[in-house]
């Protein structure tokens, strides 16, 4: 494409988002925003870390607090008091009850993401009617998984998850040895909020905003502090479990000084345990990494992007030696042979067609033309289906603000798209899904797609297959990018699938697919 073609094109495209923007920014009605006031709520408490056993009853409310973040009190989402919320600690197979009482502004629901529950507890619009506000709902929770998982609600995430409605699950494996043995665990939240003129950035009520790119934040937070830091001993070993709750940004995550090795994903332990120089981390992944740190001084926690770096936390390690130390095993790959023979059941079909193919793109009716393959960056240089295919920042700044971008993923052999979409599956099946991030889109952008109940592996990116598996709920697709999963169609039920980019999903970047009994 010649300079001049791009050009107009470009002006084309930013007339258009001017006067979407401008007509997605007319008021709706009075009270369109939700309140920032803080006066008259409490404190945002300290989380608290909660061991639940099988057949425990557990109270959790949701409510509005204060909370200083880098000196402004800013009014947020807390569970029972806190962001993020209690951190559950519970052992694998166990069933709990969990109570949910709203005391937001919004109605709510809790999904538990990436926990393979009963339907009727996955706290979706498809499986229950919303918890309005001084409402309560009950959900029956069971945990047959290890790993790390996390809550948050569906309702509004754009909103109550960058809020601060979010925590975590860590579920402790019924083998003892699965993992190696460490001197301690830490569970993570990484995350950003929007902060202007010391509130977060208005959210209206009637819908989301910043749906083209999601809501970058610009202020980086580890379990919601922008200046979080924990302790450790010269020699320890420390397993991280990781959750990135950010509505859209994606983690590249390093500790520099500190030996890295990648033991976990999204649900369980990798076929084989590796050395890692970083971990990338997009909305609602989790990795678990061990890390070792062979000298005393102050480490740190960042986020690495190809152009900045952000500091996220701090770990301080004082020069007592840890003991025991567990160097050794560190330092030894081990290969789990018990995560290979649970995926050898799936060898067979991991490479075969596709079942069902989508794209994800983006485009309104009559627009479908103007696609520019290309955007501009803030720096004047061009961008689009090249590179990692990752947006890192906001790179569209002004345009951030609209409410209706537009976003789709289609079914390919039917021509449908989003809610349009309906799959019927049967528990049991192993569904081949090819999903092609699409470059040529108005915006190309990464999207992270999670599939709800199930749990499944990621055959290959890019036609290249992956040589060593983990079972996950969520991919990252770079724009450009191919990928294969293999979902395993294991409990019954309507599900979702969608993007997690929270403004994506709000925009209607998802569908529901039922798996029968
Ligand atoms: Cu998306």
């Amino acid at each position: 494409m010649n300079q001049r073609n791009l050009i107009i094109i470009l002006i084309v495209v930013v007339i258009f988002f001017g006067v979407t923007q401008f007509f997605g920014r007319l008021p709706s009605a009075n009270g369109e925003l939700f309140s920032s006031q803080t006066s008259g709520f409490s404190e945002a408490k300290a989380s608290e870390v909660v061991e639940l056993k099988n057949g425990d009853m557990y109270d959790l409310t949701a409510s509005i607090v204060k909370k200083q973040i880098n000196g402004q009190e800013v009014k947020m989402l807390a569970y029972n008091g806190s962001i993020p919320g209690p951190l559950v600690k519970i052992s694998q197979g166990a069933e709990i009850t969990v109570n949910v009482t709203n005391n937001t502004d919004v109605e709510t629901t809790l999904h538990s993401h990436g926990v393979r529950v009963e339907n009727a507890y996955d706290g979706t619009p498809d499986t229950q009617q919303p918890i309005p506000i001084g409402g309560t709902f009950t959900y029956k929770l069971k945990f047959p998984d290890a790993g790390v998982f996390w809550y948050h609600p569906h309702i509004r995430e754009d909103y109550a998850q960058e809020s601060g409605n979010f925590s975590l699950y860590v579920n402790a494996p019924a083998d003892s040895a699965y993992w190696s043995p460490v001197n301690r665990e830490e569970m993570l939240v990484v995350d950003d909020v929007l902060l202007v003129n010391g509130a977060l950035a208005p959210f209206s009520k009637s819908a989301p905003d910043h749906t083209l790119m999601g809501r970058f934040g610009n202020v980086m937070l580890v379990n919601g502090e922008a200046h979080y830091k924990f302790n450790a001993k010269q020699g320890e070993v420390i397993r991280l479990y990781v959750t990135n709750s950010a509505n859209v940004r994606p983690f590249n995550l390093v500790i520099p000084g500190a030996k890295l090795k990648l033991v976990g994903g999204d649900n369980g332990k990798y076929e084989r345990e590796q050395f890692v120089d970083s971990a990338i981390l997009a909305p609602s992944e989790r990795v678990i990494i061990e890390a070792l740190f062979e000298t005393s001084g102050t480490f740190t926690l960042q986020n690495k992007t190809p152009n900045r770096t952000y500091d996220l936390a701090n770990i301080v390690v004082s020069s007592e030696k840890a003991a025991p130390s567990y160097a050794g095993q560190f330092n030894t790959l081990r290969i789990n042979n018990d995560v290979i023979a649970d995926i050898d059941q799936f060898r067979s079909v991991l490479h075969k067609q596709p079942d069902k193919s989508l794209t994800l793109t983006m485009g309104m009716s009559g627009m479908g033309n103007m696609n520019s393959g290309a955007h501009m960056m803030p720096d004047g240089t061009m961008m689009g289906g090249n590179g990692d295919g990752v947006e890192w920042e906001d790179t569209m700044g002004g345009m951030s603000g609209m409410k209706m971008a537009g976003w789709r993923i289609v079914d390919q052999s039917t021509n449908t798209s989003n809610m349009g979409i309906r799959w019927d599956f049967k528990v049991g099946d192993k569904v081949k899904v090819k999903i092609f991030n699409d470059p040529n889109s108005m915006h190309p952008m990464q999207h992270p797609i999670h599939f709800h109940g199930q749990r499944f592996l990621v055959a290959s990116k890019n036609g290249v297959a992956n040589d060593n598996l983990v079972w996950k709920d969520t991919v990252l697709v770079g724009s450009g990018e191919t990928v294969e999963l293999l979902i395993e169609m294991s409990s019954p039920g309507m599900w979702m699938a969608h993007c997690h980019i929270a403004e994506h999903l709000e925009d209607g970047m998802m569908f529901s697919f039922s798996v029968n009994p």
